[in-house]
């Protein structure tokens, strides 16, 4: 399998973020660069950086301002007194609040969702490099079959125009953007992060273009809390293009791999050109802040199952904190996938 990857990935480096209100280490830490780039390389598969697409395909899916913004923000940082070596606020604009302050704090409260994604002075490297590591694998899977972008930061909590939950570019959107665009549409995407990927729903959730589905842990007490439940379907032209399969938390392999087969179903249903896997690997039983029980076998079970669907397929990695399991569980899923 091609992977693609970039030494940038390592240069987005958050220390702390508030986690039900007490700062503890952030779990998305550089270091998963290079433990998910090894477990690669073990694996035997061919590593690539890829080309530079610049910010078009970016831009296919995000809001401009917003991802000016996201590039030049460290470079504004004298703009607040005081400032030390991230940029981070705690005021958030709520639904209601429609101002839009030019002021680099301002922004920041309504490009953000919470405290989970500081702008450091790497973080535009990372998420730049990660993004054209999406759009890599998408034209690689289209050209082979398949292909696996090592995102990190990861993408499926962005929207439109905001940052959260770990995430500031919506990686995946952007390789199914991609896909669309090349093969015509439609194109899928299967989402099997532990975390509903809600940034990624709310990109398509009115286009039919693009279908959704996601397999997650029951966000009613879980985050993202505010979006991933059952009877959300898409709005508008986009009804019924988006699927969500919650499960309670604890559930282990069984149920994961039958709300998988369902949303595989969904998706052989719609018809796709191409699919894109939004590949976390925080739903395995081990993970630092997951919900399921997800073993190595599951994994397997999983891209076992996904390769069936015989679809040119990229795959985009999204969650999974450092554990003993995160390595065995990318290279068993790799490996599993490519057989
Ligand atoms: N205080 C991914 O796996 N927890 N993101 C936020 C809010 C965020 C996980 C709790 C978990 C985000 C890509
Ligand atoms: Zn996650």
């Amino acid at each position: 399998m091609r992977i693609f990857h970039t030494p940038d990935s390592g240069r987005h480096d958050p220390e702390r973020y508030l986690r039900r209100g007490t700062p503890i280490p952030h779990p998305e830490q550089a270091a998963r660069y290079a433990i998910l780039r090894d477990a690669a390389l073990q694996g035997g598969h061919d590593l690539a950086e890829p080309a530079d697409h610049g910010l078009d395909p970016i831009r296919a899916v995000h809001d401009p301002d917003y991802v000016a913004f996201l590039a030049e923000a460290w470079a504004r940082r004298g703009e607040i007194p005081d400032i030390g070596d991230e940029i981070l606020t705690g005021s958030f604009a709520r639904p209601q609040m429609h101002r839009r302050p030019a002021g680099l704090l301002g922004r920041l409260g309504l490009y953000t969702a919470d405290t989970s994604t500081p702008i450091r002075a790497g973080t535009w490297a990372a998420v730049y490099g990660s993004a054209q590591c999406a759009v890599a694998a998408a034209d690689a899977a289209l050209a082979a079959g398949h292909a696996y972008a090592l995102c990190r930061p990861p993408g499926h909590h962005a929207y439109a125009e905001s940052a959260g939950g770990f995430c500031f570019l919506n990686n995946s959107a952007i390789a199914a953007e991609r896909m669309r665009v090349a093969t015509g549409g439609p194109v899928a995407i299967l989402d099997i992060d532990v975390h509903h990927g809600n940034g990624t729903q709310g990109i398509f959730y009115a286009r039919a273009d693009v279908l959704t589905v996601s397999v997650h842990a029951d966000p009613s007490d879980y985050f993202p809390f505010f979006a991933g439940y059952a009877d959300e379907t898409g709005t508008g032209a986009g009804a019924g293009f988006n699927r969500n399969l919650p499960l309670p938390p604890g559930s282990g392999d069984a149920p994961w791999l039958e709300a998988l087969e369902a949303g595989l179903a969904a998706v052989a249903a719609h018809r796709p050109r191409a699919l894109v896997v939004a590949l976390g690997l925080d739903a395995a039983a081990d993970d630092p802040i997951g919900a399921l029980a997800v073993t190595r076998a599951g994994f397997v079970g999983a891209a076992e199952r996904i390769g069936r669907a015989g679809l040119p397929t990229a795959l985009v990695q999204e969650g999974g904190y450092l554990c003993a399991a995160l390595p065995d569980n990318l290279a068993a899923f790799l490996a599993a996938f490519d057989a």
